[in-house]
C-alpha cells in the first residue's frame, strides 16, 4: 500500500540532485548548535550525529526529528558506531574535553589528542573521499593532528580556525560604527587564539579602506580603538564561557557557512586553518593556522595572496612557532 498512486507505468526516474551527506561527531554544545544551523539552513540530504554517550545522542537526535515538521527534509541518524557515516561529504570533528574558564585553548591538546585517535582512523575508513573540518580546540594544532591521522592530502583537511574570531572582528567594527557586519570585510589570521593577528591593512567598509580614510581624516584616536577591538575578539570566547558556561551560536553559524561553501562549491574566502608551510616565511615545521583560503567543494583549492606588512608577517611567524611549540610535544 502506498499513500500515492504513480502517474507512470513504471517507477519513476531517481532523482539526479547531488545527495549531501554531513556527519557531526559530538553532540555536546558546539555539535548541536553546528546541527541544527546546517538543519535550519537546507543544507544536507543526511545529517548524522556521533557521540561517545549514547543516551545523549539518542535524546539529541529524537529532538531534532521531532522539528521534521517545520524544517527542510533531511534524515536524521545517531549512533556511537562509525559505519553510520559511510559516504559522509563532510565530517565535522566537535567533540572533545570542553575549555574551562581561564584554562589555555593549547592546554587542551594532550586530551583532545587521544580522543582524536578514536575518531579520525573510523571517520576516514567510512569516508576515504570526505572533507573533515576540525573544531575542537585547540584547533590549529588538532587540525594537523587530523590531518596526520588521517593520511589526506593537506587541501581536505580544514580547521574553523579564526573564522569565528574574524565574524567577533566584523560584529565589533559594525557596532562601534554603526554600519551592517556583512559590509564589513576585515580579517584574523594566524592561531585561533591568543598570538592571533589582525590585518590592519584588510579592513574595510562598503569597499572603503578603513585605516587610509582615518588616516586622511587624521583621525588618529581610531587605531587605538581598533586595537581595544581586537583585544575584545582575543578576550570573548573566554568572557561568554565565563557567563553562559561555553560558546555555541557563533561558532554554530560559523561552522555552517564553512559547510555552505564546501558543499555547494561556493568559492568563498574564508580565514580557516590550513598548512601554512611556505606562505609568508612560515618555514621549519608543519604547521596549521589560518590564513584567507578560497573553499569549495574539494576543500581548499587556495590560499589568498594576501599582502601583509613586515609587522604583520612577523606576527603570523610568532603566531607559527607559538603553535609548533605546543605540536612537537606531541606524540603524533
Ligand atoms: P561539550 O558540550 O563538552 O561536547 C563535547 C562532546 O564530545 C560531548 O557530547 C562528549 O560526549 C563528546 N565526546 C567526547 N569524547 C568523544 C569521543 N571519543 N567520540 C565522540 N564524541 C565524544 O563541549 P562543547 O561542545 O562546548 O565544545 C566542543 C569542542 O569545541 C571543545 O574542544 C571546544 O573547545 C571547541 N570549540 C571550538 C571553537 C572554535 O572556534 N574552534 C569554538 C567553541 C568551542
Amino acid at each position: 500500500h502506498s499513500f500515492f498512486t504513480s502517474i507512470l507505468n513504471s517507477a519513476p526516474p531517481s532523482p539526479t540532485k547531488r545527495h549531501n551527506k554531513v556527519t557531526v561527531v559530538g553532540a555536546g554544545n558546539v555539535g548541536m548548535a553546528v546541527a541544527q544551523t546546517i538543519l535550519t539552513q537546507d543544507l544536507v540530504d543526511e545529517l548524522v550525529l556521533v557521540d561517545a554517550l549514547p543516551d545523549k545522542l539518542r535524546g539529541e537526535m529524537l529532538d531534532l526529528q521531532h522539528a521534521a515538521a517545520f524544517l527542510p527534509r533531511t534524515k536524521i541518524h545517531a549512533s556511537t558506531e562509525y559505519s553510520v557515516t559511510a559516504g559522509s561529504d563532510l565530517c565535522i570533528v566537535t567533540a572533545g574535553a570542553r575549555q574551562v574558564s581561564g584554562e589555555s585553548r593549547l592546554n587542551l591538546v594532550q586530551r583532545n589528542v587521544s580522543l582524536f585517535r578514536s575518531i579520525i582512523p573510523p571517520l576516514v575508513q567510512h569516508s576515504p573521499a570526505c572533507v573533515i573540518l576540525v573544531v575542537s580546540n585547540p584547533v590549529d594544532v588538532l587540525t594537523y593532528v587530523a590531518w596526520k591521522l588521517s593520511g589526506f592530502p593537506a587541501n581536505r583537511v580544514i580547521g574553523s580556525g579564526t573564522n569565528l574570531d574574524s565574524s567577533r572582528f566584523r560584529f565589533l567594527i559594525a557596532d562601534h560604527l554603526d554600519v551592517n557586519a556583512h559590509d564589513v570585510q576585515a580579517y584574523i589570521v594566524g592561531e585561533h587564539g591568543d598570538s592571533s593577528v589582525a590585518l590592519w591593512s584588510s579592513i574595510s567598509v562598503g569597499g572603503v579602506p578603513v585605516l587610509s580614510f582615518l588616516e586622511k581624516q587624521e583621525i588618529a584616536y581610531e587605531r587605538v580603538t581598533l586595537e581595544k577591538i581586537h583585544k575584545a575578539v582575543i578576550e570573548s570566547a573566554d568572557e561568554v564561557i565565563r557567563l553562559k558556561g561555553y560558546t555555541s551560536w557563533a561558532i554554530g553559524y560559523s561552522v555552517a557557512n564553512l559547510a555552505r561553501s564546501i558543499l555547494r562549491d561556493q568559492r568563498k574566502v574564508h580565514p580557516v586553518s590550513v598548512l601554512a608551510k611556505g606562505f609568508h616565511g612560515i618555514h621549519g615545521g608543519k604547521v596549521f593556522l589560518s590564513l584567507p583560503s578560497q573553499l569549495g567543494r574539494g576543500g581548499v583549492i587556495g590560499v589568498t595572496n594576501i599582502h601583509l606588512t613586515p609587522k604583520e608577517a612577523q606576527h603570523l611567524r610568532d603566531s607559527a612557532t607559538a603553535i609548533l611549540e605546543v605540536q612537537n610535544q606531541l606524540p603524533i
